[in-house]
């Protein structure tokens, strides 16, 4: 190398350089405008869609893709030594352990999700431009369904609100509909929503109770906040204790503006309505649930949808004129403490939803997806329902924490299934590797990409409103009444269904170690409905206080009952109970008749294994609880040795009485209590007496093998035997 060349070296000599003979185009200003190649400089395919960059190949790597030997021994100094910090594999296998876990969300932490499909039967083409309502549209959906108090591990079948939120993956992009299985909400201002759940939470000083309303500070405020008098209510029926997700009606609570082409709007509020029926779990069964299987819900919701017992949902809208004062039948449509009855505005099906994959991972999909009731599709605009305006903020606020950034969108769970095109960069856990220089607009350097879109090609255009008002911190007049309804519902009910409200009242206050909050819950009942007031005040051996408002009205709403009706059986599980006495082939049959009908049949034997005939025990007497069946059928006496009762009445001092083993009378007599059906062969109705259980009573059938699977079917279709049950009223 001559040295004359080098930048500052000495020259002897005068330095020849090669001149260019022929002009060339300068290059691109900057190469990286154009989009990165997701392929390597050698050629390999790094994989477009990151969910394959997980589990690829077959041979352990560590997190940089690097093949290990070892992955069950740190790396030690001898045998007995301690473990050398330049272990990289095991300082990256703990490190990332020890952040594996996100927190919980603040609410509604406990759920479980499905992937479904929506299918638009066109019926909502006249006032909505939404592209997925169009008749015949398919679009993919994902369901979380949740408690609302409890903690991430808490239990399913807590007395609460469910949460029902619906992610549907639209060619417009996602659409959330983000709601409950109660369709008005405690609060009438989004300001309080910290307030309620500080006071639904557990206490702060010791954190309990855990996932329960049943305690002073809930009941503190709802008898302190009267507006909340009529969510509470619904949590304190049937709909607080739901037997299954798959069993629920959703609700989005809020009033919605729908838009159709013309840019006329439509108000409307939202509701899903099972296939299955609405139906509950009793208050006991609900507390054996939360201890003999928390998972109660999650469990039955993955069951039913891998033995192919696809639920399903018809998605409804009440329709109301879009007027000045937005009121409809005196009702403020902007209130979400107030329904408007549907024997007032029916509900009108626009579409039906199927739920029919589990998710792979649950942490990749249930507990990262995030939902935004303001994620809205073009056809779909917001009212402004006070508490509605508040969640417009909340919900992408909270994901900052919980998922950790801003690119909460990237996740998989997360993504549109349409191409995206923002100016958003950056920030943590940024997936996206942007091209192009020009993340603004307008821009000259990217060709002013990305383009927006003209209103007529289907871009989301906010409904124009004419505003013309004082700023303020109070409510409208229309929000003041909040006890008609209340009484409505209530006055809605069956006998039984009222019982059960009046019991679950009676129980939570008493759980109230503050007798001041019991009378002011008192007073409000009291407001509600007189008879409702005077049975909680005797359970709770106080006196019922008067009304201090108008007198409690007379109207009523057929939908708001959940009884009465007949309902598909899929999914409903059917204990038979099974020894060494029983006619196995009878059982076998027996198994076949459910099965064909949409029924799991479970066998429950005395101890686990093939029986014969082909016959295989599922649970064991030891193992089983009542709760995992919707019918109980009982094929044999299921009597402990004759010797074992001789001597154990002999001990008592007493003659011997026909017995039934204790783990079966458990099962029988909870059942029975619970109001399940019950079917037992002749042979059997001993063994029924002595468990408490009243052969003849409605949903008791005893009768041969052949006659059981049809009467077995024929009372889970109406869910209850109810009428086993005095009400009293
Ligand atoms: Fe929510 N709510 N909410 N909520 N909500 C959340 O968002 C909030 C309300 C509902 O499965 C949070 O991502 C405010 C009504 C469901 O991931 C949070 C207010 C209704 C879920 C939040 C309400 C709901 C949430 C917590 C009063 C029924 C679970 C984690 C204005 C229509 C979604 C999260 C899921 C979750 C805020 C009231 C339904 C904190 C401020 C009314 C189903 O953002």
């Amino acid at each position: 190398m001559p040295e004359k060349n080098l930048p500052g070296a000495p020259t002897t000599e005068p330095v020849s350089y090669d001149e260019p003979t022929t002009p060339v185009d300068p290059p691109a200003p900057k190469p990286d405008q154009a989009g990165p190649a997701n392929v390597s400089p050698t050629g390999a395919d790094y994989g477009a869609d990151p969910t394959t960059n997980a589990q690829q190949g077959q041979r352990l790597t560590s997190a940089v893709g690097i093949p290990l030997r070892n992955t069950d021994h740190s790396l030690t100094a001898g045998p007995r030594g301690p473990i050398l910090l330049q272990d990289q594999h095991f300082r990256e296998k703990i490190s990332h352990f020890d952040h594996e876990r996100i927190p919980e969300r603040v609410v509604h932490a406990r759920g479980a999700a499905a992937h479904g499909v929506f299918e638009a039967n066109g019926a909502a083409e006249k006032i909505t431009r939404a592209a997925f309502l169009k008749k015949g549209v398919k679009t993919d959906t994902f369901v979380r369904f949740s408690t609302v108090l409890g903690s991430r591990g808490s239990m399913d079948t807590a007395r609460d609100t469910r949460g029902f939120a619906t992610k549907f993956y639209t060619t417009e992009g996602n659409y959330d509909l983000v709601g409950n299985n109660i369709p008005v909400f405690f609060i009438q201002d989004a300001i309080k929503f910290p307030d309620v759940i500080h006071a639904g939470k557990p206490h702060p000083d010791r954190e309990i109770p855990q996932a329960q309303s049943a305690h002073d500070t809930f009941w503190d405020f709802v008898s302190l906040h009267t507006e909340a008098q009529h969510h509470t209510i619904w949590n304190m029926s049937d709909r607080g204790i739901p037997r299954s997700y798959r069993t629920m009606e959703g609700f989005g609570v809020h009033t919605w503006r729908l838009v159709n082409d013309a840019g006329e709007t439509t108000l409307v509020k939202f509701h899903w309505k099972p296939r299955l029926g609405v139906h509950s779990t009793t208050w006991e069964e609900a507390q054996i649930a939360g201890g003999t299987d928390p998972d109660f819900h999650r469990r039955d919701l993955a069951v039913a949808i891998e033995a192919g017992a696809h639920p399903q949902w018809d998605f409804g809208v009440q329709v109301f004129p879009d007027t000045e004062d937005q009121m409809f039948e005196g009702i403020d449509l902007l209130d979400p403490t107030k329904i408007v009855p549907e024997e007032l505005a029916p509900v009108q099906i626009i579409g039906t939803m199927t739920l029919n994959r589990n998710p792979i991972n649950f942490f990749a999909e249930t507990e990262q997806v995030m939902f935004n009731p303001a994620n809205l599709v073009p056809g779909i605009d917001v009212t402004y329902d006070p508490l509605l305006q508040g969640r417009l903020f909340s919900y992408q606020d909270t994901q900052l924490t919980r998922l950790g950034g801003p690119n909460f969108q990237q996740i998989p769970i997360n993504r549109p299934h349409v191409p995206v095109n923002d100016m958003l960069r950056d920030g943590f856990h940024q997936h996206a590797v942007h091209g192009g220089v020009a993340p603004y607009h307008p821009n000259s350097l990217d060709a002013n990409n990305p383009l927006p879109t003209p209103p007529e090609e289907g871009s989301y255009i906010e409904v124009p409103q004419r505003f013309e008002a004082v700023t303020d911190r109070k409510k409208a007049a229309t929000f003041d009444d909040h006890y008609s309804q209340v009484g409505l519902f209530f006055r809605s009910l069956t006998p039984v269904e009222q019982e059960h409200v009046v019991n679950a009242y009676t129980f939570e206050l008493s759980k109230c170690w503050d007798e001041t909050i019991r009378k002011r819950q008192l007073q409000a009942l009291a407001n509600v409905d007189a008879t409702l007031c005077s049975r909680v005040a005797t359970g709770l051996g106080l006196e019922a206080p008067s009304p201090t408002g108008p007198a409690a009205g007379t109207a009523s709403s057929a939908a708001l009952s959940q009884l009465g009706k007949e309902w598909p059986v899929d999914g409903r599980q059917v204990g038979i109970i099974v020894d060494a006495a029983s006619d196995l082939a009878a059982v076998g049959d027996l198994r076949s008749a459910f099965l064909a009908a949409g029924v799991v049949p479970l066998v429950v034997a005395p101890t686990g294994g093939p029986l014969g005939d082909g016959v295989v025990a599922n649970r064991t007497w030891a193992n089983a609880s009542s709760v995992e069946f919707d019918a109980l059928v009982l094929t044999t006496t299921a009597a402990p040795a004759p010797d074992a009762l001789v001597a154990r009445d002999a001990k008592a001092g007493q003659d011997t009485e026909p017995g039934v083993d204790p783990r079966v009378d458990k099962l029988l007599g909870e059942a029975w209590r619970h109001a399940k059906a019950i079917a037992a062969v002749p042979d059997a109705q001993a063994s029924l007496l002595a468990a408490g259980v009243v052969d003849g009573a409605p949903g008791v059938t005893v009768g041969g093998a052949a006659e059981l699977g049809p009467a077995v079917l024929a009372a889970l279709a109406k869910h209850r035997a109810w009428e086993r049950f005095p009400t009293a009223v």
